[in-house]
């Protein structure tokens, strides 16, 4: 069935989660007994080994507990900045190719995130029964680490496309997004949000964890999670839509090659293409929040080089058990 972009909601972004009022007595309780930053503009606790927006953690738990995801589902995954907003576009043109065509594509009408929307944050907004509105297959999008998915999720046989990237360029990326919220939260300097960031307490972090978590999952069961890197998907994007492909299942035909779809997809979802049709349908109220510069290395302009040692060594440190590298 084709989506109905009437039936989709535009997504907020996640960080609204922040400003949800937390009424059950039973998480309140939870939410307290939680270790608490209070360095970044909203409150974060950690929760199980990973610190979350305070008013976050109840649509994390009701998700944890109830999401059940359909045997066609796609869920796509990541840190928050490392390339989620792309990987929504590419999974969701890729699976659903045979459905519409570039000249009127949801995507020139709708954000890749109304598109693909994040289950915790439907579940924050007690609002978890859109998700079931949407018509198969689905992409759905989450940031939350792999030990707080569902069971559901983790022995379903729907598979998790996860993407990661340079800690560093995270961290910019994230400061900027961060500095766009300003109705919502004070805005910290860049060196406040590296140093929070350096002791992983920012939301949904460690990084480090967060990627270890599905990397070592990814190696354990390698036709559930696929990992892709921000930096390899930027160097070769034609490589990356066929993996895509290959790894949901629908990998492409000959003709379909023959005619130059994969290029296109990878053309169609490239930072310059979605930024241009974002623009457009924003009419100047551009959400630029999801496009910016779309680069490899742009922490150089951020960062002194004891800046970027410092973080490089931390995360050499803590992946030193671990074959990964970003
Ligand atoms: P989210 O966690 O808020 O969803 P996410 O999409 O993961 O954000 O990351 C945003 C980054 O991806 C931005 O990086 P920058 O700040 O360093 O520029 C954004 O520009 C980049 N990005 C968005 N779309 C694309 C794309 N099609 N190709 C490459 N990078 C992209």
């Amino acid at each position: 069935m084709e989506i109905q972009e009437s039936n989709l909601k535009p997504s907020p972004p996640l960080v609204v989660v922040s400003k949800i009022e937390v009424t059950d007595g039973k998480y309140k309780e939870l939410i307290d007994s939680l270790p608490k930053e209070e360095r970044f503009p909203v409150s974060l606790r950690k929760y199980q080994g990973f610190w979350e927006f305070q008013n976050g953690i109840p649509g994390i738990l009701a998700m944890k507990e109830d999401f059940k995801p359909r045997h066609d589902d796609v869920i796509v995954s990541s840190f928050p900045k490392s390339g989620t907003t792309w990987l929504k576009a590419l999974t969701f043109t890729i699976l659903h190719r045979d459905k519409y065509t570039f000249s009127s594509h949801p995507l020139l009408k709708l954000n890749p995130h109304d598109c693909v929307p994040f289950i915790e944050l439907h579940y924050a907004l007690k609002d978890e029964q859109y998700l079931e509105t949407l018509p198969s297959p689905r992409v759905l999008g989450t940031h939350v680490p792999y030990s707080l998915l569902s069971d559901s999720t983790k022995t379903s046989t729907c598979p998790i496309i996860y993407i990661c990237r340079d800690p560093k360029d995270v961290i910019v990326s994230f400061w900027h997004m961060f500095s766009k919220f300003d109705a919502l939260m004070e805005p910290l300097s860049f060196k406040q949000t590296y140093d929070l960031f350096c002791e992983g307490r920012v939301p949904y972090g460690p990084v480090w964890d967060h990627v270890l978590e599905y990397y070592s999952k990814s190696l354990s069961s390698p036709k559930k999670i696929l990992i892709l890197k921000y930096a390899e998907m930027l160097k070769d994007p034609t490589n990356g839509v066929m993996r895509i492909a290959n790894f949901i299942g629908c990998p492409f035909s000959e003709e379909e090659m023959k005619s130059g779809l994969v290029e296109k997809i990878a053309k169609f979802c490239s930072f310059n293409e979605l930024k241009n049709f974002d623009t457009k349908r924003s009419e100047g109220n551009l959400k630029n929040y999801y496009y910016r510069k779309g680069i490899v290395g742009d922490s150089q302009n951020y960062m002194t080089p004891e800046m970027a040692n410092k973080l490089d060594e931390i995360i050499k440190e803590k992946l030193c058990d671990s074959s990964f590298t970003f």
